[in-house]
């Protein structure tokens, strides 16, 4: 029976890999680039490199409980939070698979309280990585979906190495931006301005499949809303209201909403991304500008949610206008179907 099933397996990789309209990423990364005629492939080399990584970390991901690499190392981050040994594996993943390629001048990691320098023996290129390494941690170990989130920026300053100010950068400058889901199974989702592309990883090859070709949300969105509701008392006021007409109960809520919220952005944003919907991570009294970060969260999604037709606000602001002035700093967020994002910013402006 093994021996059926692993034949029928062989067959199937076989297929794939000869079956024209079968796309790996590294084919819709190489076809994209012929479409960039001032394309040098320094930036097809950032994004081959990005996918070697996401193999790897969805390899130790799928496995963390037989290695025992669940738990924390009892370390915290800069952000305070507990290290997850798989969020420091993670980060060291990216970071070698990145650092000798010559595309980048630096990086920045949630991980890292400063930005990350290449190293002296390698040459230097003209872009800038930043990524979350492994989003969503708080869920290893518990088996919920967890992701790595990534943004490219051009340099923008003079000199071989990379500097804070080429990391602060507006989010409409960014030249690329993705996430890798690590789920019931591992998706990478990414644009380079040209719409949004989902690649599903078959293990039996290793290779990522072209599976979600011009990813755009849909029209009319289902109606979700998706948002930590614990923290309703210390909303604002008009982020109270907004959920009272979520939930249809202010009288004038003649469309019900359903509810889903998983606690890992990469996993809520794509569901949001699919279904369409609004996920919401707002400012609070004790958080006045929210929890997520604008350089390794907020942006990349808002760039994706844009490419595939969506609004991306801090509930007043268009993300991508948003000028960081730190690389950590955090940003409330508002993100998905463009009517819905929209309406949100109509209840949030009675704040003002
Ligand atoms: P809360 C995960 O820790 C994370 O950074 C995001 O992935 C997620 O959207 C958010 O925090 C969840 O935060 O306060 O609801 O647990």
């Amino acid at each position: 029976m093994f021996w059926r099933w692993a034949g029928s397996q062989q067959s199937k990789s076989h297929e794939a890999m000869t079956n024209s309209s079968v796309v790996t990423l590294e084919r819709h990364i190489v076809e994209e680039e012929r479409n960039r005629p001032e394309a040098t492939g320094a930036f097809s080399n950032i994004l081959l490199s990005i996918t070697l990584a996401a193999k790897i970390i969805s390899r130790e991901v799928n496995k963390a409980g037989i290695v025992d690499l669940l738990g924390g190392t009892g370390d915290t981050n800069v952000q305070g939070e507990r290290v997850q040994k798989l969020d420091l594996y993670a980060q060291d993943v990216i970071y070698r698979a990145m650092d000798h390629t010559g595309a980048l001048c630096c990086m920045v990691s949630e991980e890292s309280e400063d930005i990350l320098p290449i190293p002296e023996q390698f040459p230097k290129g003209k872009y800038v990585l930043i990524f979350d390494p492994l989003d969503g941690s708080s869920n290893i170990d518990v088996n919920v979906s967890i992701g790595t989130i990534f943004s490219v920026h051009r340099k923008i300053t003079d000199g071989e190495d990379g500097t804070v100010e080429d990391c602060l950068q507006a989010g409409c400058k960014q030249v690329a931006a993705g996430y890798v889901l690590y789920g019931s199974s591992t998706m990478l989702v990414y644009t380079s301005g040209q719409g949004v592309h989902g690649f599903t990883l078959d293990p039996s090859i290793g290779e990522f499949l072209l599976s979600h070709r011009d990813l755009v949300i849909p029209d009319p969105p289902s109606r979700m809303y998706s948002i930590n509701e614990a923290y309703y008392p210390r909303w604002s006021r008009g982020q109270q209201r907004l959920m009272q007409h979520l939930k249809g109960l202010d009288g004038e809520g003649t469309v019900s909403y359903s509810s889903r919220y998983i606690g890992s952005l990469v996993a809520d944003f794509h569901r949001t991304l699919l279904k369409g919907g609004i996920f919401m991570y707002p400012a609070d009294s004790k958080s006045p500008h929210g929890k997520l970060r604008l350089l390794y969260e907020a942006a990349p999604m808002a760039m994706i949610c844009e490419q595939a037709g969506g609004r991306a606000s801090d509930g007043g602001t268009r993300i991508l206008d948003l000028i960081p002035e730190a690389i950590h700093q955090r940003t409330p967020l508002y993100i998905g179907s463009s009517e819905i994002v929209a309406m949100a910013e109509d209840f949030l402006a009675e704040d003002v």
